[in-house]
């Protein structure tokens, strides 16, 4: 079955927050924060939950721009991430067991330590699109395959 998880990217012009991911999936890459969507909770409210969690901030006014699914070629670990675009929140950004956040300008955004993907529709999050698209990625996290859309 395919997992849901959440993606928010805080941005205040001309910077955006990412975090230093320390441990488990995508460790070593700079990330947005987000986690899987529990039992009994929307979607909005994990995004909030995991910002808290994994940055120490509370962010309000979320707004959803993006959803992805990412696909593996052994038919292993299918998921749908659903991103969000934030621009308020209160608290400052401190480091947590899984990340490590920096502010970064929008024109010296680390792309060559992020997900492979993220240089398609980043540019597009940035340009306050809203998006949606398919990724499909061999065993070494190469992408073999992808679809991306704007949507109006
Ligand atoms: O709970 P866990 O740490 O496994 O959550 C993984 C986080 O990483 C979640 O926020 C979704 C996000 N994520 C992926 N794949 C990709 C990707 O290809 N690009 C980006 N930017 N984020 C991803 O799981």
């Amino acid at each position: 079955m395919k997992k849901i998880l959440t993606l928010c990217i805080i941005r205040q012009h001309p910077k955006i927050l990412l975090g230093m991911k320390k441990r488990g999936h995508g460790e070593g890459k700079w990330n947005g924060f987000g986690g899987k969507v529990e039992r009994g909770e929307t979607i909005e409210e994990a995004t909030v939950r995991e910002t808290k969690e994994e940055a120490g901030i509370e962010v309000s006014r979320i707004n959803k721009l993006g959803i992805l699914e990412f696909e593996y070629q052994d038919g292993s670990g299918n998921m749908e991430v659903h991103i969000f675009y934030v621009k308020e929140f209160k608290g400052s950004p401190a480091e947590s067991e899984e990340m490590k956040p920096r502010w970064f300008d929008v024109s010296e955004i680390p792309y060559n330590q992020m997900w492979a993907d993220d240089k398609y529709w980043l540019p597009m999050f940035l340009g306050g699109k809203k998006f949606k698209g398919k990724f499909l990625f061999d065993e070494s996290n190469k992408i073999i395959d992808h679809t991306l859309s704007e949507l109006n």
